[in-house]
Order: C-alpha cells, then structure tokens, then sequence
C-alpha cells in the first residue's frame, strides 16, 4: 500500500499530523539536539513570543531594521519587479515584488531577518535554532470581491509549529487588509471544535460560531510595524484591501524548524538563501540562513 505522505499525514487533523512531526524528529535526532543546543549562543530574549497566544506584535520603532525594510521594499513595489515563476492568476493579494538581485546580507531585509533579537525570540518559541524557509515583499491590491483563499481564515500545513514576521511596509489601517489572528491555545479549541482539517480554508460564519467571546486580534500599525505569529497553531487571514485604499505592502519572513514537513529530509536544501552565507555572519545566523 503506498504511502500518501501529504493525504495521509499533512493535509490532517492534529493527531496525525502530530504523529508525523514526532516521526520526522525521531528520524535525526542529532539534528535536532544540536539545533536545540545552538540557542545557547543566542543572546537573551528581549521580547517572547508567549506559548499561549503563538503571537507579538512590536511598535514600528522597535527594530532599527524594519523603517528600511519599508523604504526597500516600497522601492521593489514602484519598480515593480514581476517574480518570474508567478503564474498569471486572478489574485490581486500576496503577490511577490521581491526583487532576489537586491538581496545582500548588509540590505536591510536580511539585517531584519537575521537581527539577533528577532533570532532568539523566534529560537526560543519554537524549542530551537530554526532555518530561513522563504523571504517575500507582498503587495495586496484593494478588490471588491468576496474573501477567498489565504483572505478566509486558515492554519498553514507546513509543521506544527512556525513564526512568520511580518514587517509593514506601509501603513496598514482596518481598511488595508490587516493581518487578523486568533492566539493558538483559542484556536486549537476551535479546531477541536469544528474538527479542522489543514489547511483548510474556512468562512468567517462558521469560526464566529466557534470561536469564544474574545474578537480575533487586528493588527494594525505604521510602516515599521512588526508582527511575528504562529500561523500553523493560530487561526490567521489578510489581505482584504478594501476598494479605493491603499494597497498592503509587507515582507514576510518565514522561520521552519528543519523538521518541517516541507522542508526536504537534506534540509541544507530547504534553505534558498543559504548561499549568501559567509564568514561575517555568526554561527546561529549561518545555521538560520543555510542550515550549516
Ligand atoms: O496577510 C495575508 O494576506 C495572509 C497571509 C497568510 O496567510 C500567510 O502568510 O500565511
Ligand atoms: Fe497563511
């Protein structure tokens, strides 16, 4: 009988997909003592990413780096780089402008991603020094169309755990498609409740009716603004740019543990930026950025 790796274990309900991810560890366990060990090099923590909620949200001056991700990546937008392998599609949201020719380890994208607060913070959430999995300015455009895909509610499939950063990179009110979230410990009532299958999509009716009295978290904030979350374990959509706003730019960087489900068994090769690594970088920073 063949094995459906992404039918039977990923696209799944929790305990399956917790099976999977206790699998996937028990099969390298050096790697997965000596990435736990390496947080140790970290410097403390100045922020956390609490447990319960899998969300923080830090004001638009906190991270030195995040004001210059925001002029860089406004610079990518209104040059409008066209990500060669987007396939043409209907989607006016989450469309790529990243510009892989501007990427250096001094530009400001990689400062942020590789910025030791945002490291620890990040290692110290997910039990262990994570790799770089993939780096995106995003551009929502305002559309009147009903909410569909990554704009419903959803939890992403790639583990059971991850962070995501997002920087705002231009201001983002109610109107502009907010990132709108639900803490992990309230979704995974959800998810029990609505026996939730990832990484379905699911309307806001049916969460409205699962969902406790607390209303999901929308953050909003100037450019600068950065919000790391959980979006395996929380409840999370955005990009609904409501017509004649302005439209949504952010980076999103996305932290996996080399455990990940997608992330290939050789996981040096799950890191496409690993070779911009070099001797300037710290030992946790080149483990982040190519998985050493
Ligand atoms: O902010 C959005 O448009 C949704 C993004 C999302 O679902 C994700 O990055 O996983
Ligand atoms: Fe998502």
């Amino acid at each position: 009988m063949a094995i459906d790796i992404k039918k039977d274990f990923i696209n799944q309900r929790e305990g399956r997909r917790r099976l999977y991810a206790l699998a996937r560890r028990l099969r390298r366990p050096t790697t997965y003592v000596q990435r736990q060990l390496a947080t140790w090099a970290l410097p403390r923590p100045t922020f956390r990413i609490p447990q319960s909620t899998g969300i923080a949200t830090l004001a638009y001056d906190r991270i030195p780096e995040a004001a210059e991700v925001a002029v860089m990546a406004q610079t990518m937008v209104r040059t409008t780089f066209h990500d060669p392998t987007h396939k043409p599609t209907r989607k006016t949201f989450l469309l790529n402008r990243l510009d892989p020719a501007l990427l250096s380890l001094d530009s400001p994208i990689l400062r942020f991603a590789l910025n030791p607060e945002i490291l620890s913070a990040v290692s110290r959430y997910l039990g262990m020094v994570p790799i770089l999995a993939n780096i995106k300015v995003f551009l929502s455009e305002p559309s009147d169309t009903e909410p569909w895909s990554s704009q419903l509610f959803h939890c992403d499939a790639h583990d059971k755990a991850q962070v995501k950063a997002f920087v705002y990179c231009s201001d983002i009110g109610p109107e502009n498609g907010p990132l709108t979230l639900i803490p992990a410990k309230e979704s995974e009532r959800i998810r029990a409740r609505i026996n939730y299958r990832y990484p379905k999509r699911i309307p806001d009716s049916v969460i409205d009716e699962a969902r406790e009295e607390r209303s999901p978290e929308v953050v909003t904030g100037p450019p600068g603004t950065v919000c790391l979350f959980d979006s395996s374990r929380c409840f999370h959509y955005g990009s609904r740019v409501s017509p004649g706003s302005t439209p949504r730019v952010v980076l999103m960087v996305q932290y996996l543990t080399p455990f990940a489900f997608t992330v290939p068994t050789d996981y040096r090769q799950g890191a496409p930026l690993g070779a911009l690594a070099d001797a300037q970088l710290s030992r946790v920073q080149r483990a982040v950025l190519a998985g050493e």
